[in-house]
């Protein structure tokens, strides 16, 4: 029963979704299992086309695989519409996709209160993405959340909505001062969406069972990444889900015991978005040669990514945490033309040497990274397929990082494309 679990090893936009489109031939089943679409995965198939995915698993383009929406994601119907419409208008068979009637929905009042929590927060503001995730996982957890089943049911839809409402309008808008919301548009609105999303609402654990059972390629493809864990990530700056290797099992509904293979997704340096801790973030020049050659900006609000050395503690962190089977280090195209790279080894924290990640939050915000160094190399590495092709330097550099994260890497990406990679293993 193969079950292949994707998983950022960092803080998101390693180019998981490259990795996916990568293994496309390979499996039959691309789940997405957690978050929604606060997620931006961007991938450039053969012909040249680029591709910015958000809810839709980044398998979709692959022409075979069924594509499945899981419980554990908090869907935005509106926006799940318009990315198949734009998806089917470009030629891409749609009608593989099938989604958990338990997963729940992001409504109009989850995004307008991400909005207004921020804003409240000022400058202890998390940074999130703006799409309602929080408030949606929120509203689940309080079990007053909405799911793509009651779309079906018109009486259950309006009376759930009309308890969700009572809260939000009654209390929460007026403690922000925000207007409050139009149950009857709303109900109207959602029982639309209702009708476009029906064909593809299905009972999603029942489909992975079978086909894992029929011996087919599951790939659970994360979105967000464990350091955006709510558990193990810097909370309280994280996303509202478990992208992490648990969370695949919760989120998609399968067996952990079915998993066989757990491909953690790195850059060979490290980005973050959104406010927290990021013990290697560069503020000089070679900040912006990452920022600048790496196309660093987000992929769903086209936010500047925060940019820094690669940090081998939470390789490390990672690997271990998730079972990490085989890494894939993507861009290591851009560290090309810097003089010197450095990989963080360990961090000093108030005069103490860690080797693993600290207990406390505060900690990790006082954290100073201990650096090794490494000359760099300047020649243009696009066209690299084998290790062998690659400067010395290079080899050097993705040795040690081998060595420190305690995991072989398998796959080295040197640039965007779906051929642009150094199969290792
Ligand atoms: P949220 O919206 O509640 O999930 O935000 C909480 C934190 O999680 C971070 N987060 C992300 N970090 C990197 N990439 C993400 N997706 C987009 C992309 C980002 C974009 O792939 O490029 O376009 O801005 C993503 N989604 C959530 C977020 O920055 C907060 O720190
Ligand atoms: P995801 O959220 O993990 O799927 O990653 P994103 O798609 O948000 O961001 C990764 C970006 O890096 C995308 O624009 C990819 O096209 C790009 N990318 C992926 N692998 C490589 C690589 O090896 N080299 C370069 N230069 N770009 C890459
Ligand atoms: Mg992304």
């Amino acid at each position: 029963m193969p079950a292949i679990v994707l998983i950022g090893a960092q803080w998101g936009d390693e180019g998981k979704g490259k990795v996916t489109d990568l293994l496309g031939d390979r499996v039959d089943y691309v789940v997405r299992y957690s978050g929604g679409n606060n997620a931006g995965h961007t991938v450039v198939t053969p012909d040249g086309q680029k591709y910015a995915l958000h809810l839709m698993p980044s398998g979709a383009l692959s022409p075979t695989a069924m594509i499945v929406i899981g419980n554990g994601v908090v869907v935005d119907p509106k926006v799940l519409i318009s990315e198949i419409d734009g998806l089917a208008e470009r030629g891409v068979d749609v009608s593989r996709l099938r989604i958990s009637g338990d997963a729940h929905l992001i409504m109009p009042h989850h995004r307008a209160l991400d909005r207004v929590v921020e804003r409240y927060l000022g400058s202890s503001r998390i940074g999130t993405t703006g799409r309602g995730i929080g408030p949606a996982y929120g509203d689940k957890v309080a079990r007053m959340g909405i799911r793509v089943q009651d779309l079906l049911d018109p009486g259950i839809l309006r009376k759930k909505l009309e308890l969700a409402l009572r809260e939000k309008n009654q209390i929460l808008f007026k403690v922000y001062n925000r207007k409050a919301l139009d149950i009857d548009a709303v109900t109207e609105e959602y029982l639309g969406y209702a009708e476009r999303l029906r064909p593809y609402i299905a009972e999603t654990r029942v489909v992975l069972w079978d086909a894992l059972d029929r011996g087919e390629t599951v790939l659970l493809e994360g979105a967000q990444a464990t350091m955006l864990d709510m558990d193990h990530g810097t909370y309280p700056f994280v996303t509202s889900s478990n992208p992490t290797v648990g969370g695949a099992c919760v989120g998609a509904g399968i067996p952990p015991m079915s998993i066989t293979q757990v491909i953690g997704v790195t850059k060979a340096y490290t980005t973050r978005v959104g406010s927290g801790p990021f013990p290697t973030e560069l503020f000089d020049d070679n900040g912006a040669h990452l920022r600048k050659i790496g196309a660093e900006y987000g992929t769903t609000t086209g936010r500047e990514r925060r940019c820094g050395w690669f940090d081998a503690v939470i390789g490390r962190y990672a690997v271990r945490l998730n079972g990490i089977t085989d890494l894939v280090v993507t861009k290591l195209d851009v560290l090309s033309g810097l003089d010197k790279v450095r990989i963080c080894v360990g961090y000093e924290i108030d005069g103490e040497r860690f080797d693993d990640m600290p207990m406390t939050q505060t900690a990790i915000h006082h954290a100073v990274p201990i650096y090794e160094e490494f000359d760099g190399w300047w020649e243009d590495i696009s066209k690299a397929r084998s290790e062998a092709e690659l400067p010395e330097n290079a080899r050097r550099y993705l040795a040690r990082l081998e060595e420190l994260c305690r995991c072989r890497i398998s796959v080295v990406g040197v640039g965007p494309g779906r051929e642009e990679n150094i199969v290792r293993h």
